[in-house]
């Protein structure tokens, strides 16, 4: 285990010496920026220093589509140098202390030597992920049509007991939730019975829901397509709060950004969610199209911080059952993980900041005075203002890195996995 290059505390300082200047002079003029709006940069640091997501295990090595995968040099090979890979995140950005384990894909032969390997490096587990939309090898039944609305009790029931398994899996790697999604659809009109597939669905989740442990959670997670092309059993948030309201206080409602046909209002629906006691939380990522996974903030950062907006204003009033669960899930088809993941977890960290900066006074004014120019504006000059600089502070006062992409680079942690790391012959295509 000792051969695994890690980057050191002593580069970091190093690393983060060399471009300490330019961020205390950016950092000193947003200051003035900020007490012109009578806003303490010293507060907006400590915010900064306060957010928390949960990076995928699924992510740390290269995503794919149906098309091709194009595995990139060093991908961790197991489920521990997965989480190498997040504790190298963790170190550089300071604000992702825990991962979410897809199960089977990141089974621990030992759960208890994985949780101490992880709490070794500083990682905690975050929600649990079950899989009933591929059949593993050796599996006795098929998912084919479907897992917890499949026709047959048998399927339904083996699909059960894997949701099950996870939650005991997690329970022993110290996780609070357990998240389902399901690929059940069809793919021809006819080919479902709508009503009946839902009625399968809630007899099947009500079995996971009473096997969770009493301070557990469920998360929901909707999706309007993709593996079914006609339809989907738990297509939209609607759907997924009727069957969390059925189940009871420990289920609620996920929201993946990329799990929305084109053009919603995303962040409407995390008001409802919320306005309804149900937000579980969210599965982070950016898309331009379909559920393309990509880098969080990369293609719609005014819509994530919109959702911020949202979720702020929930934290300021201190709204009934909000304890939402923040998570990656992004595939990384052509960059490095790490670095995507990196980034992604600031892109997240700034939209937070700025939330904070919007002056809520002045924007409930303009609402209730109709005012749509000035309420737009007051939203605006928050989602303008480069908050860099405190994400940077917050990083350097959290014992990360100031610039974590250079400082990564800088440390050819990749060049070194590749080495420890040799290359796997792999499949050719899919997500992971
Ligand atoms: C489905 C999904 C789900 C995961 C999977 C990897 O699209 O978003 O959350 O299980 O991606
Ligand atoms: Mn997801």
């Amino acid at each position: 285990m000792s051969n695994r290059f890690e980057i050191e505390d002593s580069f970091l300082n190093e690393q983060n010496a060399k471009t300490k200047k330019w961020i205390d002079e950016d950092f000193d003029h947003l200051a003035h920026v900020l007490k012109r709006r009578e806003l303490d940069i010293e507060d907006l640091v400590a915010k900064a220093q306060s957010f928390r997501v949960a990076v995928p295990s699924w992510g740390v090595g290269t995503g794919g589509t149906r098309f091709a995968r194009f595995p990139g040099p060093g991908e961790p090979r197991d489920i521990y140098e997965k989480i190498e890979d997040c504790a190298t995140i963790f170190k550089l950005v300071r604000c992702t202390p825990a991962v979410s384990l897809h199960i089977p894909w990141d089974k621990p032969d030992d759960p208890d030597d994985l949780r101490e390997f992880a709490r070794s490096r500083g990682l905690a587990f975050d929600a649990m992920n079950s899989n009933t939309f591929q059949d593993q090898p050796g599996q006795n039944l098929s998912y084919k049509f479907g897992s917890l609305t499949h026709p047959d009790a048998a399927v339904r029931r083996q699909a059960v007991e894997h949701n099950i398994e996870c939650i005991e899996i997690g329970r022993v790697l110290g996780s609070k939730a357990h998240s389902v999604w399901v690929a059940d659809g069809g793919n021809f009109p006819g080919q479902m019975h709508f009503r009946r597939a839902l009625e399968r669905y809630l007899e099947s989740v009500r079995e996971i829901y009473n096997a969770l442990p009493d301070d557990w959670r469920v998360f929901l997670e909707h999706k309007f397509y993709e593996p079914a092309f006609y339809s989907t059993v738990i297509n939209d948030w609607g759907t997924s709060y009727y069957c969390a309201s059925q189940l009871g206080p420990k289920a609620c409602c996920l929201v993946d950004l990329g799990h929305h046909a084109p053009n919603v209002n995303i962040e409407m629906i995390v008001s409802r969610l919320i306005q309804f006691g149900k937000l579980a939380g969210f599965h982070f990522n950016d898309s331009k199209y379909g559920d393309d996974d990509l880098d969080a903030g990369s293609i719609k950062p005014f819509q994530l911080f919109l959702i911020f907006n949202e979720l702020v204003d929930a934290e300021l009033s201190n709204a009934a059952g909000f304890d939402p669960a923040y998570m990656l899930d992004q595939s990384h088809n052509v960059t490095d993980p790490i670095e995507s993941l990196m980034v992604s977890a600031a892109e997240l960290t700034r939209a937070y900041v700025q939330a904070h900066l919007i002056d809520r006074a002045a924007l409930s004014e303009a609402q209730e005075k109709c005012d749509p120019l000035m309420a737009l504006t007051v939203l605006k000059s928050a989602f303008t203002t480069d908050v860099s600089p405190i994400l940077a502070r917050a990083r350097e006062r959290s014992g990360g890195a100031i610039d974590p992409i250079a400082a990564y680079r800088a440390s050819g942690y990749r060049r070194f996995k590749q080495e420890e790391r040799p290359a796997q012959a792999t499949i050719a295509a899919g997500i992971v």
